[in-house]
Parts: structure tokens; sequence; C-alpha cells
């Protein structure tokens, strides 16, 4: 980095605004070569004084103060982040135009172009590059919006709330005129111009007000929306019924973008969507996107109001807005599919990604203390840990309780701007939990770990937990105080039952699962009443975003798996045994050794096979291995290639002790039915794609035929899309080239499902190396300026491959950071994201690390690197 070094931003820094504006009245001049921008800002302050306005990549023409033009130098001044009037009274209209070039525009942020049509993306800190204007969140305006433009080329012109007015101008322009009643940060302004069509629906609100609601799409998407407007009428119908939460306005529009940084955004009234994140029919998306579609519009509409009606006071409170409705989306994905299923898959994302970046460098509490860049700051932890901190304390309340607490805090800050202690005291006032301690998940980052050991007196019938909490030291302190971790606990008895947990301390008699409060250093808890010693079933239903140690003895795993009332920790027991016979054998790869896999994990899963499980989603994540990046977590610092091969042997042993029983699995889960999106039909077509992938790994017979066959026959992309991956992963490269590239061929034209193409082919554990990865960004698909292709290619390579990324040579990190040196003129907050897998080096043993760790520092050599990849480079060479 050539420049002066960017500067932190802390939290205790925050200072409330000196001046705020009431109203905001802008006019876009949409022309090819630039847009200008009109602003009218009615600004109101305690005092008269100087008002420092944000703005960036912006070309000034002119400003006014109450009608009399301004002078540079004498009345004010401009420089690459701010312009600055040197005085202003306390009430005042200030005008400012801008001219912009969105065309030109490749960071995505601010107002730009995407195949054509104008639209913005102003969280977080984009509006800045539109006009000048204080852009900060605990500033919130009125806005009236016009926009002119060209009327047969952006024939749709469209802003937040309502439309007030729309009339055709001279030379084939036309304008429309939008009026938002309700104030908000500019972060959830927006506008769209474009030559879109639309589909139509209505919702009536609980209290009888009608609702059109529109979602607009380029004309050859048209016939792909119709699965968002019905996850959108649902999630409308679930938030009024499970939180009591209703639509403000009369109009609610949805507009599907090619270009995104993100996978949507919450702007009011007018959420814009990375198309991958709206788009669906059975021909061009798989299942796992009908569920992304289904969670994502209603993440944004929930944001409606925990985001919107009731915002962030500065962007250290993120979490507040995304950790609360992450937990709302979470429940209503629950109550719309399989409640274990979707706990397991929130964990398993939890446990792989967001553990790694609670160790890693980057490592901040869900209310971080300081930040260079807040988009680098759109984590997993202020995401996904958010929502299990919101998750611990509905727990810790219980739903009714907890009702009481949301709606306290809907009805105390609608329509202000606020911190995350507000959220928690209004839990605590509802319901008269103290939750003092609870608060320290808020400002401490890392992992706790809870380490467990138990002892049972015969004599007494006495059953001891001892638990003991740590917390490993992250950048932002070595200490930590002990953390309330609600731990959920059951006891099952000789026979695998839950036996009733009576706490010998207060002797009460309680539930089959009993929620313990950790939240001391030590802790000891006596449990009376037991003839024989039970089998704890620790963390149940992941009641805490913890690690969890227990000396479980491989035995005592098979039985929880067996026995385990709780969902999860049924699953959970089987993963743990995996893991441990894989990594078991990983030790043994590396001292040369023979390999051999315990036949209880092969027993255990012919067992499941063979089972007539009627919940075939749930048989199919007992009968997932765990992943290779969950292993390396697993076992650090992790030897990549060993765990890869380890890993790869159980499956192949799997594959060939049991083609027999995958096949016959397979065919009863194969059947002519006519797609269609369900729980059940996902949970069969994801147990029918295991087993096919186990066969095509099997050298006891040769499947290859089935996959193709599937591919062929199936009238969806779920299943085709499991053969070709099953083919491009396996053997048979030559019948796995021609279906992939008949598929290239047939789908050609459909970005979305050339993705799913690219991310194939990057993932499969046959590419030709660094080599096969560099020819798919040659291909005439790639197109370095979209972030879903980048996504698709760069990211997969990198943060999926690993067996690849991590080839001895390092060629995988020097491959990575010449591409993110690249896009770093482009698009910094995508540059920046890529940087993630290389942060790891402190994880991967000896010379690999190492070499990880030299391409870092080559990367932080490299002139005029933006704030977003300096600060996760720096970070992580710390
Ligand atoms: N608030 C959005 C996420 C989002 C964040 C930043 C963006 O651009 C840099 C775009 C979207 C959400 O939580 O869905
Ligand atoms: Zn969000």
């Amino acid at each position: 980095m050539k420049d002066a070094q960017p500067k932190a931003i802390y939290l205790k820094d925050y200072e409330a605004p000196k001046f705020t504006v009431l109203h905001t009245a802008l006019t876009f001049l949409i022309e090819e070569e630039a847009t200008e921008v009109h602003s009218l800002l009615s600004i109101q302050g305690e005092a008269a004084g100087e008002l420092k306005l944000n703005g960036q990549a912006l070309e000034l023409v002119s400003v006014e103060l109450d009608g009399g033009a301004l002078s540079e130098g004498s009345d004010f001044s401009v420089d690459d982040d701010f312009l600055v009037i040197h005085q202003i009274p306390a009430h005042c209209k200030v005008a400012i135009k801008t001219r912009i070039k969105p065309q030109e525009n490749t960071a995505l942020e601010g107002l730009y172009k995407s195949a054509g049509m104008y639209c913005t993306q102003c969280e977080a800190e984009g509006f800045r590059r539109i006009t000048y204007f204080l852009d900060r969140p605990d500033v919130m305006s009125i806005y009236d919006v016009t926009i002119i433009a060209d009327k047969s080329k952006y024939p749709v012109l469209l802003s937040n709330g309502n439309l007030v007015e729309s009339k055709e101008l001279e030379g084939g322009k036309h304008l429309a005129h939008w009026h938002d009643p309700h104030k908000k940060p500019c972060y959830l302004f927006a506008l769209v111009a474009g030559d879109l069509r639309h589909i139509e629906d209505r919702f009536t609100t609980m209290s009888g007000t009608d609702v059109t609601l529109r979602i607009y799409v380029e004309p050859q998407n048209i016939d792909k929306c119709d699965f968002a407007m019905d996850a959108l009428k649902r999630s409308m119908k679930w938030d009024e019924e499970r939180y009591g939460r209703e639509y403000d306005l009369d109009i609610f529009n949805i507009v599907a973008v090619d270009d995104f940084n993100m996978g949507a955004m919450e702007n009011k009234s007018l959420n814009i969507f990375n198309s991958s994140c709206v788009l669906a029919n059975s021909a061009t998306a798989t299942d796992n996107a009908y569920s992304r579609i289904e969670a994502i519009v209603a993440h944004e509409y929930f944001h409606n109001w925990s985001g919107n009606r009731v915002t962030c006071r500065d962007w250290f409170q993120l979490s507040l807005k995304e950790g609360f409705t992450v937990f709302r989306d979470s429940q209503f994905s629950s109550d719309m599919s399989s409640p274990v299923v979707k706990r397991i898959d929130d964990v398993n994302l939890l446990r792989t990604a967001q553990f790694a970046e609670d160790a890693g460098p980057m490592a901040h509490p869900i209310r971080p203390a300081s930040f260079i860049e807040i988009s680098n700051f759109y984590t997993l932890t202020i995401y996904e840990k958010g929502a299990e901190v919101v998750r611990m304390i509905h727990n810790l309340l219980g739903e009714d309780k907890f009702r009481e607490g949301s709606d306290l805090y809907f009805q105390r800050h609608d329509g202000q701007a606020v911190t995350t202690e507000e959220f928690v005291k209004a839990m605590e006032d509802a319901s008269g939990i103290d939750l003092t301690q609870f608060r320290n998940w808020y400002h401490q980052a890392g992992t706790p770990e809870l380490s467990v050991t138990d002892q049972f007196d015969e004599t007494t019938g006495d059953y001891k937990l001892f638990i003991k909490q740590t917390c490993r030291p992250t950048p932002e302190s070595d200490k930590k105080e002990p953390f309330h971790i609600p731990m959920a606990l059951g006891l099952l008895d000789e026979e695998g039952n839950d036996a009733q947990i009576t706490l010998k301390s207060d002797g009460k008699f309680n539930q089959k699962t009993q929620v313990l409060s950790i939240t001391e250093p030590e802790q000891e808890f006596i449990f009376s009443g037991f003839s024989a010693k039970p089998t704890p079933s620790l963390l149940r239903d992941f009641s805490a975003p913890v690690k969890l140690h227990y000396p479980y003895t491989r035995e005592q795993l098979l039985f929880l798996l067996a026995h385990d009332s709780d969902g999860f920790n049924r699953w959970d027991a089987g993963q743990t045994l995996a893991t441990d016979i894989v990594l078991e054998l990983s030790e043994q790869v590396q001292a040369g050794e023979p390999l051999e896999v315990d036949d209880r994990l092969i027993e255990t899963f012919e067992k499941l096979l063979k089972e007539d499980s009627s919940d075939k989603a749930m048989l199919c994540k007992m009968l997932s291995l765990p992943s290779l990046a969950f292993l390396i977590e697993q076992s650090v610092p992790a030897n990549v290639h060993a765990i890869y091969t380890a890993r790869t042997f159980v499956r192949q042993t799997l594959a060939n002790q049991l083609h027999e029983a995958f096949l016959s699995c397979y065919q009863q889960n194969h059947d002519d039915e006519p797609y269609n999106y369900s729980a059940e039909g996902t949970g069969k077509r994801s147990l029918k794609s295991l087993c096919l992938h186990y066969l095509l790994e099997s050298d006891q017979g040769d499947y290859s035929q089935l996959a193709i066959s599937q591919y062929q026959n199936s009238d969806n992309l779920t299943d085709q899309h499991a053969a070709l991956s099953a083919l491009a992963n396996s053997r048979f490269q030559v019948q796995a080239k021609a279906c992939l590239d008949e598929f290239y061929e047939k789908w050609q034209h459909e970005p979305l499902v050339v993705n799913l193409w690219l991310s194939m082919l990057a993932g499969s554990d046959r590419i030709d190396g660094v080599e096969g990865v560099e020819e798919l960004i040659a291909h005439p698909a790639f197109d370095i300026k979209n972030p879903n292709k980048v996504r698709s290619v760069i990211g997969v390579f990198a943060g999926q491959n690993l067996r690849h990324f991590h080839t001895q040579t390092g060629a995988g990190y020097e491959w990575l950071a010449d591409k993110i040196i690249l896009l770093d003129r482009l698009n910094p907050q995508i540059a920046a994201r890529l940087v993630g897998p290389l942060t790891k080096w402190q994880r991967i043993v000896g010379e690999g690390g190492q070499k990880m760790r030299n391409t870092l520092a080559r990367i932080e050599s490299t002139e005029n690197l933006s704030k977003d990849v300096y600060e996760v480079v720096s970070k992580s060479l710390v």
C-alpha cells in the first residue's frame, strides 16, 4: 500500500449528528454520458455551524445556500471525501448539483448500470457516490424523488414509497415522481430505471389494507417470478401471525438485477435483488436455489420492521438488524419445511465458516468496536452468530416473553435509529429476566468452548457434570469474561429413553430436556435418582454457538445416534463419530500406515440405508460425511491433503461395501413424478443425489449410465445438476465432458444456469488444477465484472475446491492473489471477500501456511490497494 494507511473508525468516538436532514428532494436527469443529480436538503440543527457532507467519486457542479450561490474556497471546500460548507444557519436549505457516470461504475455501489438498467445499492455507504449527504444511518429524512429519462430505453422508473406523478416530457423523455412518507436513512434509498416487465399480485393486510405486489425483471425472465411472489405473500402473512408486524405502504416492489455484490437489499418498498436470489423455475433453478430464494425474499421483507422501521444508530450496530432478521428468516424457513434439517444446515454453516472467522485474524464481536471499511463487516459473525445470540435470548425467555420483548422493542423504537443495547433492554424489560452477563456475547469475539466431564456414584445414584468454559484470545481482547451459555441437556437411560432430570440442588423435578445456565468459568451440576450411569446428550438442538468437548466413546456416539430423542443431536453424534474416524485415518495417512475404516461406521450406514425412513431429507443428512472444510477446522494446524485422502478413502470404502444398498435406496427414491418444490420432493431428490454420488465413486460397478440417464431424462435442474456433478467428480471423465458440453450448449443464454455450470467445473475434484480454473476464466461465459461469475469460478475454486486450491506448489495461492489484485481495481468489495481463504494461513500446517502468508504479503505490497482489501490483508499479517 503506497498511500497513507487508512484509519480505523471507533465505536467509542460516536457522536450524535449536529445537523439532520428533515426533507430530501432529489432529481435525477439520466442521460447516456452522465447523470445529473440535483438535491435540495432541508436542514435542521440546534445551532449554526459547519456542515460536513460525505461524497465520493462525484463531480460537483454547484452549491447553494437558501437560494444563493456559494463559492469554493470562501464558502465551502471539497476534497475526495467531503464537501464542507463553512457556516450554515440552524435551519436552512442547501441545494447541490452533482454529475456522476453510472455506466463506468464497476464497484456496484451508488448508482450503476447493470444489463442496460440503472439501479442503486446504497448500504452501507453507497449514497455518498450519488450526492453529497450526511451519509450515516442516524440521519433520517423524508424523500421526494423525481426521475427523468428517455422513455423508450427506460420505460420503468421506480423509487421508494408511492408514485405521485408521472408524465411525458419533450424529446422522448418521461418523468416519475415518488414520495416516501416514512423517514429513512439514506442507505435505504433506491432508484431503478430500465426496460422491465413485471408480474403483479395483491395482499390484504391484517387490518384490511390492500397492497399491490410487483416483481420487475428483464423481459426474458418474466416466467421465473412466481415462486418469489408466493414466498413474499407467505412472508407477509407469517410476519403478521408470528410477530404481529403489518406492512405499511400500498405498494411493495422487487427488482431483479444481474450485477449485484450481495444477495439482496431491503430498500424501503423497493427491494433490489441479485437475480440469483429471485428467479426460479424448475428448468433453471435447483432445490437449493428455491430454498435460498424463499429465505432471502423473507429476510428482505422482514427487514421492513427489523431494520427499516427501527434502524441502526451507526454501523457498529449492524447486527441489531441483521442478527434479528436472520433469526426471523430462519424461524420462517423452519416453519416452511423441516425444523431439524434447517437447524442442521444453519449449524453446519456456523461451525464450518463462522467458527473459522472467529478463530481467524478478522475475528470481531457481533458488535465490533472498530473497523476500517464497513463493507468488510457484512460477515457470518454479524449475520449468523448475531442470529444465534438472538436465538439464545429466545430460548432463555421462551416464545411468549420473547414476543412481548419484540413488541416492546418495535413500539418503543419505531422510527428511531438505535443500538443493540435497546434491543436487549426491551427483552429484559418485557420478561423481567436479567441479561447483564448475557451482554458479553455482544462485545466479546471468539467461540466459547465447553469442556464437560462426568462422574456417577453408584451408591447415591448421583450423576455429576463438571463444566468448564474457556474462550481463546481474539484480536480485540486476550482475556474474556465468562459468557452466559444456555446448555440444553438430556440424559439417556440404558434403554435410550430420556430420563426425567432432577437437579439435586433445588430438588426440582424437571423436563426431559433441561436448560442449564452456564455462567461461571467452572460449574458443577448434580442430578439424582439414577440406577446406572446415563449417557449425556449435550447442547441439544445446538442451544448455544460454542464448541463442545466431551470424551465420548464411539460406542456412546452410536448409542446416541440410535436413540437420542433430539434429532439434531442424533445427527451430530454421527458427525462426531465420522469426524473421529476420518481424523484418525488422516494421522495414519501421514504415518504411512495401512488404512481401514471402522466397521461400526459401515454398519451404521448400512442400517440407515435399509431403514424405511419417511424423513428422506434427514436420512440424507445422516449419510453425509462432514465436509472437508469442516474437518480442516477440527484439526489445527491441518494437513489438507492427508485429511482429503482419509475422507476420500472413507467415502470409497462406503461406496464399495454398500453399493447395493445405495443402489436400492436410489431406486426407491427415483420416480417419474413431475417436479414440484416441496419438503418431500426436496428430501427425496437430495437423498437420491447422495446415493448417486456414492455409486459413481464405487469401483464395484460402472454406474455412469445411471447418472447419464438421470441427466437426460429428468424434467428438472436439481436432478440434472446432481447427475452432472456426480459425473464431473467421478472417474468417468469422457462421459462427464460430453454431458457438460451439451449442457452448456443448451443453456448458454441463461446466466444463472451458466453460473451453476461454471461452479460445477471450478469445484470439481477432477479439475486440472490452476490451469483448469484459468481455462474457465478465459471462457466466453466468464465476466470478471459480474460478481456472480466471480463467485462461481474464483470463489468456488478458492473456497470450496480445497484439495486443488492448496496444491503443494502454492500455485493456487498465487493465482488467487493475481485475481484479487486485478479485481481490486474494479470492485473492491468483491476483491476483499476473495482474500478470505488466504487469511486462514495459520491453520494450515507447515510450508503451505507459510506460502499463504507470503502471498498475502505480496498483495499488501501492491500500490493503491483499496481500503477494503488493505484491511483484510493487513489484519491477517499481524
Ligand atoms: N442489508 C442486506 C445486505 C446487503 C449489504 C450490503 C450490500 O451492498 C454492499 C448489499 C446488501 C441484507 O441483509 O440483505
Ligand atoms: Zn439483512
